[in-house]
């Protein structure tokens, strides 16, 4: 079916706008409460606003989840957007393609770097187990992955990463409270760039609120956000080092 210029949220037929959104406001249950949230739907441009739900949460606290209809849409041929453009393998392909080209293991080290706690996302990429039927790197018979956990300072990341001979670092950042992520992401980069090492690691950084394009303005190579695999990461460093090491031979035959 062809994508019309101007697209609606779909709910129960075409070009009806229904979005559902769910929120918590700082009042007790009740009539009045349920009006201040369909204010809230007003003011954020939805029309028809219909409370499906509403809870107390805690003392002082409620729950919504509501309906209401987006009128207006957004114009679909004006969404720009930087994206990863690499074929994605499955493990055989990736491994069969390090064998090939790289007669060796590529060396992976990756963190929850500064004071990040949380773990799930890098577990999620590098764990053995993997995560949503998508196995981590540690499976890779062609991968030696290296995975320091969370809360790790970026001096350490790095001694650590020299130490390992790491062909990739990945980073994850899920908390981004006063711009946290990229705080600890400019750090690394302006650290790297310090000891004059950048350019010897592929950066490649993830997370919930990760984006490729705002990696990129970091100074890494590449970003993955929610929804990306060990798949998508691997088929990306894997190619990209393959580009760099035929650039590399290219320039040494001339
Ligand atoms: C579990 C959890 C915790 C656990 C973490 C346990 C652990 N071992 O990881 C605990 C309880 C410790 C915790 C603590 C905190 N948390 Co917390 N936590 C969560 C929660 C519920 C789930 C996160 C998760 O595991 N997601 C699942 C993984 C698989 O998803 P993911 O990280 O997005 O990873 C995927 C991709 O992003 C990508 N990816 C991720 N990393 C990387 C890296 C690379 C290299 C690549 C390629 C890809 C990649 O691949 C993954 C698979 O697709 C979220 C809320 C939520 N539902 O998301 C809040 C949440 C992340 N936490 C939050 C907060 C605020 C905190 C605390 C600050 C709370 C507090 N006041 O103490 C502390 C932080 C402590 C600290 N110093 O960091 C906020 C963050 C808000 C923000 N924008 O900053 C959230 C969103 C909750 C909220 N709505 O407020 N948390």
């Amino acid at each position: 079916m062809p994508i019309e210029q101007w697209v609606k949220p779909y709910g129960d037929t075409m070009n009806d706008g229904r979005i559902q959104v769910s929120f918590t406001l700082p009042v007790p249950d009740g009539d009045r409460a349920v009006e201040a949230a369909r204010e809230i739907m007003f003011s954020m441009g939805l029309t028809d606003p219909v409370i499906a739900w509403h809870e107390a949460l805690a003392e002082g606290f409620t729950f919504f989840v509501a309906y209401g209809s987006h009128e207006k849409g957004i114009d679909y041929s004006k969404i720009k957007v930087q994206t990863v453009d690499v074929h994605v393998m499955s493990m055989e392909e990736t491994d069969a393609m390090i064998r090939e080209r790289f007669g060796r293991k590529i060396r992976v080290i990756g963190a929850s770097t500064g004071t990040d706690a949380h773990t799930v996302g890098i577990d999620a990429i590098m764990n053995m187990k993997g995560y949503a039927g998508h196995f981590g790197l540690e499976r890779y018979e062609m991968i030696e992955a290296l995975n320091l956990g969370s809360q790790v300072p970026n001096e350490e990341f790095i001694r650590e990463a020299i130490a390992f001979d790491a062909d990739v670092m990945l980073i994850s950042q899920t908390v981004t409270q006063k711009d946290i992520h990229i705080h600890n992401m400019t750090e690394l980069v302006e650290l790297l760039e310090a000891e004059s090492i950048r350019d010897r690691f592929l950066l490649i950084l993830g997370g919930p609120r990760v984006t490729h394009e705002l990696a990129k303005e970091l100074g890494c190579d590449a970003g993955f956000g929610p929804g990306k695999y060990a798949d998508d990461v691997a088929s990306y460093f894997v190619t990209e080092l393959d580009k760099r090491r035929q650039a590399r031979s290219s320039m040494s035959i001339a």
